[in-house]
């Protein structure tokens, strides 16, 4: 950690924290309309003033200084760990104006610890529209800590916030005169005893070392014996001294308010949002509006992207033409021709579904629509054992399954977090995307019903689904299979409904994109040159004699049948021909031929490997004409009988093997950390396994 002072961003959950980090440092981290997007700490830098650096923390969202959930320990660590690696020098508190009594609660708690507070009071323009307006400096002299309005969407008061800040960096909290609460009168011999073992903390901050003596992590084994005697010589009821806590800052808080806030009759008015929930909430038209809304969704992805898809396709058939023509036909050049460009060509084509399943994902989360999905989902949810806090996950799973699982940290019930995180890989991600498509594109006839349907986007759809409905029907199994005395209770705000910001859409539609050709491509012209070497080589003594075989036909042959019969048998003598033969026995009943087989491998890494090892394998084997698209060359592609290889029976066992199967290993990786053992990524990728295994396997058998 570099030694510049820190400036840590705590508050609600939704109250703005990760939009105002934005806008002092100029990144973009994720912001979304509901509680609980950010789970990890992030750090970025900003300027104060011309030659005053700060690093800006940016930290999950907490309701209390209780923390429950694994996102609230990030930011209860931040706050209290005296060897957290960026321990803040002044804690900026995030207040959220249209909920100002609930933020303020741990507003004042923050203030209690004795560190030095700025508070920016962001959404004031949403209380003014509920008729609530805030005398920030007669609210900021109640307090006793400064206050500064801020409107981080509008990137209004954030010169202002910063001054503040470094004023405080310079001289502390200037005008902190008192505590808010008495809390050593709550339990006074307790935190006179505790006061002694540490003598820098507040009395609250004491009697946060008693109550969360299980949670703190940091204080050391010596400390926490000292403690547990005090504990058991003096009486401390740590239930009723929290709730007589509670209500001593409440009624502070409504003191402070008093003076210094005028609200409208609540009831008068009745927001847009609550209009529109009328509706989106309904028990009927709000499921069929949500079925509407996930229609649209995989529609879009297939159609609306089958336009620049076919640009691409185009631009890279004609850079192919064109680099055969102008490079000499000898090994180097087939590597790049053959490995490379037909690797990299397979991948790139589908950044225009990429950027659109991100895009619409992005809009469902910052329009607010995400929190609903959550609410309406939650009896369905409950009936295989979660709640509806776990459909955040699963949904973000659509587009990937790694920050999905780290977005598990919200749940609070640790059963539930682990099936949440259990069943995420099984919703199809953004990797099967390619898959999907051009498997779908092989073997589902493009048709359109009523005009508007598309038949593919229909199985498209049909695909996404059966991941869902598997994953439930695995949660249920799990829910049995693993038990916990832990209550669940599902508690979720319901956001205010924001048009959604469309640079925020653009942004992050074009850095996913950028991710996306940045990881797969890595995989891909690593795999692509070792695949075309592992296809280009072989034994030399087979080899040898097929170019034996061959040396007569050849030169009187006209029409190039012997040339590609050739190549053919050169590929399944490679070394890639030989290892796609030896698994070919335990992949043939699902319909599965060697080339297929190389495929799984290849995967493993991560799925979308898939299409680019397909293209290699394809244009090495096949001396004709390279630069048909990849799909092109699949539909041709027949067996030594003079089979298609792509039936439908294979097809559809193929989709089915990638819907289930636990191809990534990124995602095995971040499972491990967040669930502390390699226990359970290992029981994910054979019960994944053994699903994809079965499905495609009876998929196969029926259809063949
Ligand atoms: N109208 C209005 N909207 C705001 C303001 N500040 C933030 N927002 C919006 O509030 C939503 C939540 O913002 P985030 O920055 O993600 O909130 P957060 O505090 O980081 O949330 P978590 O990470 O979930 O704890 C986004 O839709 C923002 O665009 C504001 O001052 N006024
Ligand atoms: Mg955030």
């Amino acid at each position: 950690m570099n030694a510049l002072p820190n400036i840590a961003l705590v508050g609600n959950p939704n109250s703005g924290k990760t939009s105002l980090f934005n806008m002092l440092t100029g990144l973009n981290q994720r912001v979304g309309n509901f509680a609980g997007v950010t789970v990890d700490k992030k750090i970025g830098q900003c300027m104060l003033a011309t030659n005053q650096k700060v690093n800006i923390i940016d930290l999950p969202g907490t309701y209390s200084l209780y923390p429950k959930s694994g996102d609230e320990f990030v930011a209860y660590d931040a706050l209290f760990d005296i060897n957290f690696d960026a321990r803040p020098n002044v804690i900026v508190v995030l207040v959220d104006a249209s909920n100002l009594k609930r933020n303020l609660l741990f507003c004042t708690q923050i203030i209690d610890l004795g560190l030095p507070v700025v508070v920016a009071l962001s959404m004031a323009d949403i209380a003014a529209k509920k008729g609530t307006i805030i005398n920030t400096s007669m609210l900021g002299i109640q307090l006793g800590v400064p206050i500064i309005a801020v409107n981080p969407r509008k990137n209004k008061g954030i010169g202002e916030l910063k001054k503040q800040i470094a004023n405080t960096l310079q001289f502390g909290s200037q005008f902190r005169i008192r505590e808010i609460i008495d809390s050593k009168a709550l339990a006074p011999a307790m935190i006179d005893g505790v006061q002694k073992i540490f003598p820098h903390l507040t009395p609250y901050a004491c009697l946060h070392m008693v109550s969360e003596l299980d949670n703190v992590r940091f204080v050391t084994e010596e400390q926490k014996q000292q403690i547990l005697h005090l504990q058991s010589i003096v009486p401390f009821n740590k239930t009723k001294v929290q709730a007589a806590e509670i209500m001593q800052r409440y009624a502070q808080i409504k003191q402070a308010m008093k003076v210094s806030v005028v609200e409208d009759d609540p009831l008068k008015k009745e927001l847009r949002t609550e209009q529109i929930d009328k509706l989106l909430l309904h028990p009927l038209w709000g499921n069929l509006i949500l079925l509407v809304v996930l229609f649209i969704l995989f529609q879009s992805i297939f159609w609306l992207a089958s336009f620049p898809m076919q640009w691409i396709d185009s631009l890279f058939s004609v850079g192919t033409t064109w680099l055969s023509s102008i490079l000499p036909n000898n090994a180097f050049a087939n590597l790049v021709i053959n490995g490379l460009l037909a690797g990299i060509g397979g991948i790139i084509v589908f950044v225009p579904q990429i950027m659109i399943l991100f895009g619409l994902i992005t809009i469902l989360e910052d329009s607010g629509y995400m929190a609903r999905i959550s609410f309406l989902t939650d009896r369905l949810m409950k009936s295989v054992g979660l709640n509806g806090r776990a459909v955040l996950p699963l949904i973000s799973g659509m587009a990937c399954a790694v920050p999905a699982i780290m977005g598990a940290r919200t749940i609070e019930n640790k059963k539930e977090k682990l099936i949440t995180i259990l069943i995420t890989p099984l919703m199809s991600c953004s990797a099967r995307l390619p898959v999907y498509t051009i498997l779908i594109s092989l073997v589902i006839p493009n048709k359109n019903y009523l005009g508007f349907i598309n038949l593919q986007g229909l199985v498209m759809m049909g695909l996404y689904l059966l991941g869902f409905v598997m994953a439930l029907v695995v949660a249920k199994v799990l829910n049995i299979f693993i038990t916990s005395k832990q209550k669940s209770i599902f508690l979720m705000e319901l956001p205010i409904y924001r048009a959604p910001r469309w640079y925020n859409v653009f942004i992050t539609m074009l850095s996913k994109a950028k991710i996306f050709v940045k990881d797969a491509g890595k995989v891909i012209i690593i795999i692509s040159i070792a695949l075309w070497a592992l296809c280009n080589y072989g034994p030399a003594k087979d080899r040898q004699a097929i170019e034996d075989k061959y040396a007569s036909t050849i030169a009187t042959d006209s029409n190039n049948v012997a040339q590609l019969q050739k190549s053919t048998e050169m590929l399944e003598h490679s070394y890639a021909g030989i290892l796609g033969k030896s698994i070919e026995p335990a992949i043939k009943p699902l319909g599965f031929d060697w080339k297929i087989g190389i495929a799984l491998i290849t995967s493993f890494a991560a799925r979308e490997v898939f299409v680019g090892t397909m293209a290699t394998l394809y244009s090495v084997g096949n001396d004709g004409d390279n630069t048909l698209p990849l799909m092109q060359k699949m539909r041709d592609a027949k067996n030594k009988k003079g089979e298609k290889i792509y039936t439908l029976a294979t097809g559809v066992s193929l989709l089915l093997f990638y819907v289930f199967a636990m191809q990534c290993m990124s995602t095995m990786a971040v499972v491990k950390r967040e669930t502390g053992s390699w226990k359970y990524p290992i029981a994910q990728f054979f019960y994944m396994g053994a699903i994809a295994y079965l499905f495609s396997w009876v998929a196969f058998q029926i259809l063949s």
